[in-house]
């Protein structure tokens, strides 16, 4: 069932909303944390460096729809905003976060609405991020809510400049100074450095560990 106002299973009021997409989001961030232990017990090796979950306030959400043209009523605010609840994942590397996605889209319940993918294809302003709009069954006393949830996965690197990013836009409300722009660009080129040479010094680190190994196995 997809949420709905007014019909008698829906959301009516913030209170509710809060609620709903609280527990979608706690549901998320035990999942990976799950998926995070078991890694770590298969693989000796934990993907997911931390966890950031937040319901979006309600301030940016009426921002959001006006931004989008839209009233701010409870139902447009659950038909078109996505990130209510946003969770988001942070990685050492690169490669860990197609590894995330994959163990995301294998579990069964929960259902892939969206993907956008920004390390593929970062935006022009320089952003890295993999985002997933994901449904999950919320289980009430009387009914089944499929809620909305916003996965963000991204490396330390991209968060960080991310972050400073974000800040900046609002200091400036979108309209920074072109040579901070361009300074931005700078600096994301160089995180996508950063991040590529890190993941082949781990792998390289992972290669040399493995021979080591067999040297010591066989002699
Ligand atoms: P805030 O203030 O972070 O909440 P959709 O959410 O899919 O309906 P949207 O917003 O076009 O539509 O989706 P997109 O591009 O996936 O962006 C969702 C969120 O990603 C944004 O939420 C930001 O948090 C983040 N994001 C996207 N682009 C950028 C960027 O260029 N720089 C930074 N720092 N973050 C970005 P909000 O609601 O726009 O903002």
């Amino acid at each position: 069932m997809e949420l709905k106002v007014d019909n008698g299973d829906g959301i009516e009021s913030w209170k509710e909303v809060t609620l709903i997409y609280s527990a979608a989001l706690r549901q998320i961030e035990t999942r990976m944390e799950v998926l995070n232990e078991e890694f770590q017990h298969v693989h000796q090796y934990n993907p997911i460096e931390h966890i950031k979950a937040r319901i979006k306030t309600p301030e940016s959400i009426v921002k959001k729809l006006k931004r989008h043209g839209y009233e701010s009523t409870i139902d447009n605010m659950v038909q078109h905003i996505n990130d209510i609840a946003g969770i988001r994942i942070i990685c050492s590397f690169t490669s860990d976060i197609y590894r995330i996605a994959e163990m995301i889209t294998e579990q069964r319940d929960i259902n892939i609405v969206a993907i956008k993918d920004y390390i593929t294809f970062p935006k022009a302003s320089g952003y890295k991020s993999y985002h997933m709009i994901v449904t999950v069954p919320v289980y009430l006393s009387d009914r089944t809510i499929d809620t909305k949830v916003e996965i963000q996965i991204r490396t330390v690197a991209m968060d960080f400049w991310a972050s400073l990013e974000h800040k900046i836009h609002y200091k400036f409300e979108g309209d920074a100074p072109e040579h901070i722009k361009s300074e931005l660009i700078e600096c994301a080129k160089m995180v996508s450095d950063l991040d590529a040479r890190m993941l082949s010094l781990n792998e390289e680190i992972i290669e040399i560990s493995k021979e080591r190994a067999e040297k010591k196995e066989n002699a």
